[in-house]
């Protein structure tokens, strides 16, 4: 069945390069990630070994300039993101969270030294980044986080609790954001640092081919060379957070032409009635409304997407395109569920596994309610978060 984004000839609108590099990344995924996903999901695991294959595919930072970066234009990182997610978020959430979190917090925000130490490694994932904002009593108003570093001549000590932390229990390095007597400031913190440790969480219901772990900090003693010398507030990690927003706006629509993609096929194969189902009329209104739906989306992200490059996009354009995107993509895999009867909850199929991952989506990285009082605040120029 026809590719639901050719409806609007949507491709037509991308560059050649754009084009080659999301069927590149598209290839690669076919032959050697979404074979294994579901197994994955299953056993809650993601190899470690992954890493290295992303680094050779070339995702990792891909839209970052110099040290063994792609600086491949926003479009194209966008399009690898949804490529990525139309196989499963948690693959994407690994690329957003080393390459526009880990990384990019070292990139904008890191001394020389930092760079040459950790972005290399990064983007070949020989090296694995994680990014800690959230605790346990602040998730969505990190401004009261708990987490201190306090000056202990020339060191840093470091105490408190991250949780919810993706790539975590993988992860060499973990930027962690910490309250000084000064304001908000970022650290790097290597594996193995003594008082550092991990755990990862257990038992989830969404995101399961994804490490998500918890942050300890006791006493953790860093030199000062460990701070992100130019982040200086809340500001900082704000602005890491829209680079992996922008991964997102892409990606929703990834997982949601994938489900689609599943519902098309399967509709036109399942016979009932002594007809395909695909030719009854209710279903082709779920296929052509939900058609309409991920066009739309994919026209917002590529609008972002220019504006991106243009150097304009505003925080509360991607959270347009954060909110829509997602919202729209959880109603689209679990309509294309229902599509599929009873073997929809079955991992043999993608729409069900898409839709438990984006109720993670939908949540982190600012759940849809922060998005609308985003949007909310520019349409009034009101903060109304407290
Ligand atoms: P507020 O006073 O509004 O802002 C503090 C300072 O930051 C600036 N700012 C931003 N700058 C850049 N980009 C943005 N999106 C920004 N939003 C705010 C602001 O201008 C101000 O600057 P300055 O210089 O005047 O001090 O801060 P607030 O405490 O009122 O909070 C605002 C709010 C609620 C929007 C913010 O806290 C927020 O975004 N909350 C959601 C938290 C969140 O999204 N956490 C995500 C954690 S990481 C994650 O989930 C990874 S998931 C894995 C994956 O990505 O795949
Ligand atoms: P809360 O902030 O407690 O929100 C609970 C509910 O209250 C939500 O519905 C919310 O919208 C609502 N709410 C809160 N404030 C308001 C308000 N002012 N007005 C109206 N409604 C409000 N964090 C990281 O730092 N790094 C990571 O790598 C990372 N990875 C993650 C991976 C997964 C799989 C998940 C699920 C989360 C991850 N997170 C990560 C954490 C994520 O960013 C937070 O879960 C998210 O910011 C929301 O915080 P919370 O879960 O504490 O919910």
């Amino acid at each position: 069945m026809q590719d639901p984004l050719q409806l609007l000839d949507i491709p037509s609108l991308l560059g050649d390069e754009e084009r080659d590099i999301q069927a590149t990344v598209a290839a690669y995924l076919a032959a050697h990630v979404r074979p294994h996903v579901a197994e994955w999901f299953e056993a809650g695991m993601l190899p470690r070994e992954l890493a290295r294959e992303l680094g050779k595919l070339g995702v990792l930072g891909m839209h970052l300039e110099g040290y063994g970066c792609a600086g491949t234009s926003a479009l194209a990182y966008g399009l690898a993101c949804l490529e990525l997610e139309a196989v499963d978020s948690g693959i994407r959430s690994f690329v957003s969270v080393q390459g526009s979190l880990s990384m990019f917090s070292i990139w904008q925000y890191g001394s020389e030294e930092q760079k040459q130490e950790w972005l290399p490694r990064l983007a070949t994932g020989e090296a694995i980044g994680c990014f800690g904002l959230t605790e346990p009593d602040f998730g969505s108003n990190p401004s009261g986080m708990r987490t201190k570093a306090v000056r202990d001549g020339a060191d840093w000590v470091l105490n408190g609790t991250k949780t919810w932390i993706t790539n975590g229990g993988l992860a060499d390095v973990a930027t962690v954001w910490a309250r000084t007597e000064e304001g908000i400031r970022g650290f790097l913190v290597p594996r193995g640092t003594p008082g550092f440790s991990t755990r990862d969480i257990k038992q989830k219901l969404s995101m399961r081919a994804s490490v998500t772990s918890e942050l300890a900090l006791e006493d953790v003693r860093l030199p000062e060379s460990a701070r992100l010398p130019l982040a200086t507030s809340l500001r900082a990690p704000l602005t890491c957070l829209n680079e992996a927003r922008f991964g997102i706006v892409f990606g929703a629509v990834g997982a949601a032409r994938d489900s689609l993609q599943a519902a098309l096929d399967y509709s036109g194969t399942r016979v009932q009635f002594d007809k395909p189902i695909a030719s009854f009329q209710l279903t082709q209104r779920k296929l052509a409304s939900m058609t309409v739906q991920v066009s739309n989306s994919m026209l917002l992200a590529l609008h972002l997407a220019r504006l991106k490059e243009a150097g304009t996009l505003k925080p509360e354009q991607i959270s347009v395109g954060k909110y829509n995107n997602v919202e729209s993509a959880i109603a689209i895999a679990r309509e294309s569920r229902t599509i599929l009867g009873a073997n929809g909850i079955s991992l043999e199929y993608s729409p069900l596994r898409h839709a438990n991952n984006l109720e993670s989506v939908l949540t982190y990285e600012g759940t849809s309610d922060i998005h609308l009082l985003s949007i909310g605040h520019a349409l009034t120029g009101i903060p109304s978060f407290r």
